[in-house]
């Protein structure tokens, strides 16, 4: 009964990981990794058909509060996952061996806020002493050169990195949770700008797995294209958006996680922020086949 075809609030989307969880107890649990700055608490969606610290997916979406279609999508992969399993043979071999971590609403502060105040809201809601501007980017916050360029230390700029790396609990709490964890890949879900990018953000010095993560960021995005024809854009973050410093993927990739990658769904700009609802199921079913094609590579080539 619930709807994908719509976007949802906060408290909608929690009552559904609590359901998809009372549903499906041999598959999925929900693990609290710590609570935003306002108290709320951090949901990761844990998919996992048994074994011990198995090596595992990651998988955030809504870091980034105003880009909606991701979370709406995070909702419909979770979704995807319970339905698919045993009948989707490329994902039940997935599941026989690996975990997936998702967190879907991966900041829930500015989430309730673009709903209740201010829609493109993007960063955290934590004030910062001696200005009036509030909160800091949650993507410029990871201590992967952090503060560096494509990161602000003006705390009104929507790139505001904050004054330390982790300060923000929605950060902090992510770093210690895949710390812990045998993490494989880690993926993050933006919106928009349809790209599909790898490390670096910060530097123009390729990666050591350059050639490889290329390869299969091709493949992934000419799998996405052929359901709807939406096309990507793919290549290290720097050449194909900007520079940005600071940010989860190029953490996850130094601490030596291969493959780290992260999207930007739909559009390209002529809605942006605001995608249509009626956009949000297909959008979620291509970007379905590229975390298939990242996963199973992922499974086969550890
Ligand atoms: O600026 C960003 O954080 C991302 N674009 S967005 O429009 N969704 O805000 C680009 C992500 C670059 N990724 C990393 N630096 N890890
Ligand atoms: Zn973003």
């Amino acid at each position: 009964n619930f709807d994908f075809s719509r976007y949802h609030t906060l408290s909608e989307i929690y009552s559904f990981q609590d359901m998809l969880v009372a549903e499906n107890p041999n598959l999925v649990s929900k693990i609290v990794i710590g609570r935003s700055y306002e108290g709320r608490t951090l949901n990761v969606l844990k998919f996992s058909t048994g074994g011990t610290n198995r090596p595992a997916i990651w998988i955030d979406t809504g870091i980034h509060s105003r880009e909606w279609v991701t979370q709406a999508s995070g909702t419909w992969f979770a979704k995807k996952i319970v339905t698919g399993f045993r009948g989707d043979r490329a994902l039940t071999a997935i599941l026989n061996q690996m975990d997936i971590f998702l967190e879907i609403v991966t900041n829930p502060d500015g989430y309730a806020y673009t709903h209740t105040t201010n829609r493109l809201w993007r960063k955290t809601r934590k004030p910062n002493p001696g200005s009036r501007c509030v909160g800091v980017d949650p993507n410029r916050n990871w201590n992967a050169r952090f503060g560096g360029p494509g990161s602000s230390s003006d705390p009104c700029s929507q790139t505001y990195s904050g004054t330390r790396p982790e300060s923000e609990s929605e950060v902090k709490s992510i770093v210690d949770f895949v710390n812990s964890h045998n993490i494989k890949a880690f993926i993050s879900i933006h919106s928009y700008s349809q790209l599909l990018m790898y490390p670096y953000g910060y530097t123009s010095t390729p990666i050591k797995d350059q050639t490889e993560l290329d390869n299969l960021a091709r493949q992934a995005i000419t799998d996405l294209a052929s359901l709807y024809g939406t096309r990507y854009r793919f290549g290290s973050i720097i050449k194909t958006i900007y520079q940005a410093s600071g940010g989860s993927i190029d953490w996850a990739y130094n601490k030596g996680i291969k493959y780290s990658y992260t999207f930007e769904l739909r559009d390209t700009g002529r809605y942006g922020f605001i995608l249509p609802a009626n956009q949000i199921i297909p959008t979620a079913e291509e970007t379905w086949l590229a975390l298939m094609t990242i996963m199973d590579y992922t499974l086969k080539n550890p």
